[in-house]
């Protein structure tokens, strides 16, 4: 067992490792792993070094490394990939090693890591380590602490790891087209001392969003604000994987934000507190509860909790757009208006015209709509109880007695015990309420109120108007 004196003594063995570079020859590059799945795969325990919890990386999966000499290696290879983003919708991006994000990179306190890094876009590139203390030739900007790796070329980053904690990586070349085609990937580094901030199970994901249109597949790279799918390592609901949970355990949830704009993630059913940032580990005294943690841009947030309830508990990024999926953001509120009328008119021209809205938007999560080629239903998913009328950044927290330690797979639907979900009064029928609107309001959504099956479109100007 490694003392926490062990590893403070990593930054002496960084002082030594100062020009670390052992000038390595292509015929000494790694093997580099490819994924062709979008669903989790096991958490890949240490094969060397001291013991450490491994991380579960949510529709992903961590790098395999091999040791050379006291060196350990990884491949990383910058390449086109097709992303699923949910069934039903593929994105074609940019990744790594076969899926967006990349896999995730797990290492040790005072580890030593060489990364190959080979770049197969048609483009130029670098990788940032995000958060990483390095030295500055290794930090990967493009043209200020390094050339640009060329298209077939491959160049090898070196350094110790000084600090361990979570952190991220990215190119720092042509960043605006690179990061909106989904190039990026998780980095953790585990304390040397297995004792330390030990969890049980240890989640992680990265927030990214696109813009991408439906009937489309290529996400635009210059939009700034209006991004229509919002992920959870690229994925939406309900095609994120859920966090499943042992009952007891201490877990830890690990969140980075490489979108344009914040993110209020919230769980449901616990309160917790940030223990790391990109920054590194929060002092006890210095942590205070939450509920929802706000995810700045460019940033990481990690949280813990005992599992000690069980349950399906939400969680989702809490800006009620950004658990919407692409389909039908330029509606119009009809809220009130009465539609019946001018349905039958409209049928007669237009036999498969229906009226949407009059009473809020439920009514999307249940219906199926045709949709054009490769697009998802802005709310969608199915509960034990319903229509969970979610998509974008939202997945369930899965807490259950009695799983094995490790184990992972979907559990079902919880079984809340008798008497303890909410229920429906036995009463006389009522009449449901009707909003009431001035004459002008009504005449204008009348006129707005026409959705075509199928012929709708997230984006201004596309909306079927009458
Ligand atoms: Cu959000």
């Amino acid at each position: 067992m490694y003392s926490r004196r062990h590893f403070l003594g990593s930054a002496a063995l960084l002082a030594s490792a100062g020009a670390v570079s052992g000038r390595v020859q292509a015929a000494a590059i790694p093997e580099a792993a490819t994924m062709d799945k979008a669903a989790m795969q096991p958490p890949l325990m240490p094969s060397s070094g001291p013991e450490y919890q491994p991380v579960a990386t949510l529709n992903g999966w961590t790098l395999p490394w091999r040791m050379n000499g006291d060196w350990k290696e990884f491949h990383l290879v910058a390449e086109p990939v097709v992303r699923e983003f949910a069934p039903g919708m593929v994105g074609h991006l940019w990744g790594y090693n076969g899926q967006s994000p990349g896999p995730t990179i797990e290492a040790v306190e005072g580890d030593k890591v060489r990364i190959f890094v080979t770049n197969k876009l048609p483009e130029h590139t670098t990788i940032h380590w995000h958060g990483m203390l390095l030295p500055n030739g290794m930090d990967g900007v493009g043209g200020l602490t390094q050339p640009q790796i060329k298209p077939g070329k491959t160049f090898v980053y070196e350094f110790v790891l000084q600090k361990s904690g979570t952190f991220m990586y990215h190119p720092h070349a042509d960043e605006m087209v690179q990061m909106a085609m989904g190039m990026m990937g998780f980095f953790v580094v585990h304390p040397r001392d297995p004792n330390f901030m030990r969890v049980d199970r240890d989640f992680v994901f990265l927030l990214s969003s696109y813009d991408i249109e439906p009937g489309s597949y290529m996400p635009k790279v210059s939009e700034m604000t209006d991004f229509n799918i919002w992920t959870f390592n690229t994925r939406v609901f309900p095609g994120i994987d859920h966090l499943v949970v042992r009952k007891g355990d201490r877990v830890r949830v690990r969140v980075g934000n490489l979108t344009m704009t914040n993110h209020p993630v919230h769980m449901h059913g616990y309160h917790f507190e940030v223990t790391c940032t990109d920054g590194g580990w929060v002092r006890p005294e210095a942590r205070w509860p939450e509920v929802t943690i706000d995810i700045p841009v460019g940033a990481m947030r990690a949280y813990e909790f005992v599992a000690d309830v069980p349950g399906d508990w939400a969680l989702h990024c809490h800006k009620s757009h950004h658990t919407m999926n692409a389909m039908g953001h330029n509606l119009r509120n009809f809220i009130g208006a009465q539609q019946r009328d001018l349905t039958r008119a409209v049928r007669k021209l237009e036999p498969e015209y229906m009226a949407m809205g009059s009473a809020g938007m439920a009514e999307m999560g249940e219906m199926e709509m045709p949709l054009p080629d490769n697009t998802l239903p802005m709310m969608t998913g199915f509960g034990q109880f319903g229509p969970i009328e979610m998509g974008g950044m939202f997945t369930v927290v899965k807490v259950r007695e009695g799983l094995a330690r490790g184990d992972y797979s979907d559990p079902g639907w919880y079984k809340n015990p008798e008497g303890t979900v909410a229920y429906e009064v036995a009463s006389v029928a009522t009449e449901p309420p009707r909003a009431r609107l001035s004459p002008q309001a009504r005449k204008s959504n009348l006129e707005l109120n026409i959705i075509k099956p199928g012929a709708t479109n997230g984006k201004p100007g596309s909306h079927n108007r009458h």
